[in-house]
């Protein structure tokens, strides 16, 4: 995605400037570390590009940003669940306008935070009180924490993922490691697998690892790198590529999509809505995803 030649709407600081891309609003961070867009039509992030790099995020070129339509590509926030067990999938937190209400500089990087609090429409799709903040920090690498607080009277409960979009040379030549021995196959009606240890795929897959290693390592020799995921407060890490027959059921991804992209989920993955994390009265949880190139 190339953010820097976008026309400036408004200047917050040195490093920080708000974009339009049709109907979207973005938050654009330029540092000497790197460059970052968060878009406040659902806190997503578009583009990660360390200084010198390509792009670590991938972003769809049909993505469609109109303001109401959850963005293809990037960090879909999908909260308060995960999946399709309740309308809309994914969660409302995706297709929701956020707030930005902070963002501080350094020599070291640059801190986004977003804010999306309770509405009417939140309200009547999912009826409790929360407050969450998606804290982005950008520098030589690219941190993003959910953190939900549970602001309501009663406790309730949530799943949700860091739905990331790593940018790939070649989907057939990248080699992952990480994902760890134990795999909920969703294209096997949730059978549960055992995967080897090197992933390099030749299909669609679409799968929720109950085990993964602290540290995901895509090994891309196209683009010469090694991309790094380390997650934090997630319960899993599912991997997705919808391959050729999936790419082409989306109006919002290129027939050809596929070839360079890889979903490396921070996830809390629960069978129901009525499962997952819960959070008492004043509880928090942070849900994080740290993501580099090595
Ligand atoms: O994370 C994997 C997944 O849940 C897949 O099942 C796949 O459908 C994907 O997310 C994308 O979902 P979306 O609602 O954005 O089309």
């Amino acid at each position: 995605m190339e953010l820097k030649t976008l026309p400036t709407l408004a200047v917050l600081s040195d490093n920080v400037t708000i974009v339009e891309i049709d109907q979207v609003k973005v938050v654009r961070v330029i540092h000497e570390k790197a460059t970052a867009g968060i878009a406040l039509h659902g806190g997503h992030v578009i583009s990660f590009t360390p200084e010198g790099q390509e792009d670590l995020i991938w972003m769809s070129e049909k993505a469609i940003f109109d303001g109401k339509t959850a963005l293809r590509g990037g960090i879909p926030v999908c909260w308060p669940w995960f999946g399709r067990i309740a309308t809309p999938a994914h969660g409302f937190a995706r297709s929701s306008e956020w707030e930005l209400v902070e963002h501080r500089e350094n020599d070291y990087g640059v801190i986004v935070e977003l804010a999306l609090l309770p509405t009417k429409e939140t309200l009547s799709i999912w009826p409790h009180m929360f407050d969450a903040r998606l804290i982005v920090e950008v520098s030589d690498q690219l941190k993003v924490t959910l953190k939900v607080t549970n602001i309501d009277e009663k406790a309730w409960t949530f799943s949700g993922a860091l739905h990331t979009y790593l940018n790939v040379g070649d989907i057939l030549q990248a080699q992952t490691t990480g994902m760890g021995p134990e795999y909920i196959d969703s294209l096997k009606g949730g059978e549960i697998c055992q995967g080897g240890e090197v992933l390099q795929l030749t299909d669609t897959i679409d799968r929720v690892y109950t085990q993964p290693e602290a540290q995901i390592l895509v090994k891309d020799p196209v683009l010469a790198r090694t991309l790094s995921v380390e997650n934090q407060g997630h319960n899993s890490a599912v991997l997705w590529n919808p391959w050729g027959e999936g790419a082409q059921g989306m109006g919002d991804m290129a027939d050809s999509g596929y070839e360079t992209m890889m979903c490396v989920e921070s996830s809390v993955h629960a069978p129901s809505i009525e499962q997952g994390k819960t959070l008492q009265p004043g509880e928090s949880h942070e849900l994080i995803t740290t993501i580099s190139a090595l």
